[in-house]
C-alpha cells in the first residue's frame, strides 16, 4: 500500500489521536481577526452572489421581481422561482434562467399579464429547491468574521495569535502565517454552540490556497459527547503533495477528498467511507463543495454534481468547520520557504449555507 493510499485510509481524526499532544499545536486556533485587501479575481471565474437589484425591486417579503411574461428571468445559482399574478401562482426549481412563460410554467392566471419573482433564499446548487429550507447561511458581506455565527478556534483547543484570516469584499480568507512563537498553528473557524444540525444539505463556494504543508478542509463534526464523534469531510485538499497525486509540480491542488466516519475517526466498529475526486485546478477559481446528509444515506457533490453516495446512519446533530490546519504527516507535507504566506494565497470563502430536509 502506498503512502498516500494508506494515509487516505486513516483520515483526519485519527491523525489527531496519533499525534495526541502534538495536535493541540497543530489543531490550535487564534483570536486574531483582521481585513485583508481583496486579490485581484480577474482570473478567477464569477461567483455566486444575491441579485444586485433587489432593494430596487424587492416584490413583498422574500421575491424579488425578474422579469415579466414572455421574457427570461435570469440570476445565479438555483431558485425557487415564482410565475404568476394576482396571487395566483406557480411555482418551479430552476437554476441560472429559466424562461417566464405558461409554457413552463403552466398558466395560474388565466387572461392576465403575469411576471417571474425569485426567492430571496439561495438553494443547493443544481438541486431541487422544492425540497430544501435554508437554515444558515454566511455570505462574509461584513468587515469581520460575524462572531454570533463562528468561533475563531476549535472547541477545547489554545487560540493562537497568527494574523491569518480576515473578511472583506464578501469573502473569508484563512491563509498561513506564524503566529507569534514562529510557528504555523491551524486556524479552524467552527459553528460550535452556534449552529449544529442533523441531516440536510451543507455547501461552501471557496478556491483553495497552494503551497506545501496546507491542509485546506471544510468539513462537519459532533464533538459534544466523545469518544465515538461522527464526522463528515466535504473537502479535504493537500496541495504540496509532491507525488503528483493531490497537486500538479507547482503544488496547486488537482483534487480532493470526501469522506465520512460513523462513530468517529479512529473508533471501533465505526463505519467509514471515502472518495477521491480528481479536478482541475482548485486554486484557479471558485468551486461548490457539498454534501447532502440523509437518515442513511451520504451523497457527496463537486459544483452540483454527485460524484459520491455511501449507505451510513448518522443522528447526531453536528456543527460547522472551515479551516487551514498544517499536518506533520498528511501528503501536504510541511511549510518550506516554497509556501506562499499571507491574504494572497487563502482558502478564499465566497459563502457557506445549510438547509434542512423538507
Ligand atoms: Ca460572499
Amino acid at each position: 500500500m502506498s503512502k498516500k493510499t494508506s494515509w487516505r485510509t486513516i483520515g483526519r481524526g485519527s491523525w489527531c489521536a496519533l499525534l495526541g499532544a502534538m495536535m493541540f499545536s497543530a489543531c490550535g486556533g487564534s483570536d486574531a481577526e483582521r481585513t485583508s485587501t481583496e486579490a485581484s479575481q480577474s482570473s478567477s471565474p464569477s461567483v455566486e452572489s444575491e441579485p444586485t437589484d433587489r432593494a430596487a425591486t424587492a416584490d413583498g417579503a422574500g421575491w424579488y421581481a425578474c422579469t415579466t411574461e414572455g421574457k427570461t428571468c435570469s440570476f445565479v445559482g438555483t431558485r425557487m422561482v415564482r410565475y404568476g399574478a394576482d396571487g395566483k401562482y406557480a411555482y418551479k426549481s430552476a437554476t441560472k434562467s429559466v424562461p417566464c412563460t405558461s409554457d413552463v410554467f403552466g398558466d395560474p392566471a388565466p387572461g392576465v399579464a403575469k411576471t417571474c419573482s425569485i426567492s430571496s433564499t439561495p438553494s443547493p446548487y443544481l438541486q431541487d429547491a422544492a425540497q430544501y429550507t435554508l437554515t444558515f447561511r454566511d455570505e462574509f458581506s461584513g468587515t469581520t468574521l460575524d462572531a454570533s455565527k463562528w468561533n475563531d478556534h476549535i472547541v477545547h483547543v489554545p487560540a493562537s495569535d497568527a494574523d491569518d484570516y480576515g473578511v472583506s469584499n464578501g469573502f473569508l480568507k484563512i491563509w498561513p502565517q506564524a503566529d507569534s512563537t514562529g510557528e504555523f498553528k491551524s486556524r479552524i473557524l467552527t459553528t460550535y454552540q452556534k449552529f449544529s444540525q442533523a441531516y440536510g444539505y451543507f455547501e461552501m463556494e471557496a478556491k483553495l490556497p497552494v503551497g506545501r504543508g496546507l491542509w485546506p478542509a471544510f468539513w462537519l463534526l459532533n464533538s459534544d459527547s466523545p469518544p465515538g464523534e461522527p464526522e463528515i469531510d466535504i473537502m479535504e485538499a493537500y496541495p504540496g503533495d509532491d507525488t503528483g497525486y493531490w497537486a500538479d509540480s507547482n503544488h496547486h491542488p488537482i483534487r480532493f477528498e470526501a469522506s465520512f466516519y460513523e462513530k468517529g475517526n479512529g473508533q471501533e466498529n465505526s463505519k467509514n467511507g471515502n472518495k477521491p475526486l480528481e479536478t482541475v485546478d482548485l486554486s484557479a477559481g471558485f468551486h461548490k463543495y457539498a454534501v447532502k446528509w440523509e437518515p442513511n444515506k451520504v451523497s457527496y457533490y463537486f459544483d452540483g454534481k454527485l460524484f459520491y453516495s455511501a449507505d451510513v446512519s448518522m443522528s447526531r446533530p453536528m456543527y460547522l468547520l472551515v479551516d487551514i490546519q498544517y499536518g506533520n504527516n498528511n501528503p501536504s507535507g510541511n511549510v518550506d520557504s516554497t509556501t506562499p504566506l499571507g491574504p494572497d494565497n487563502s482558502l478564499q470563502v465566497n459563502y457557506i449555507r445549510a438547509w434542512q430536509l423538507k
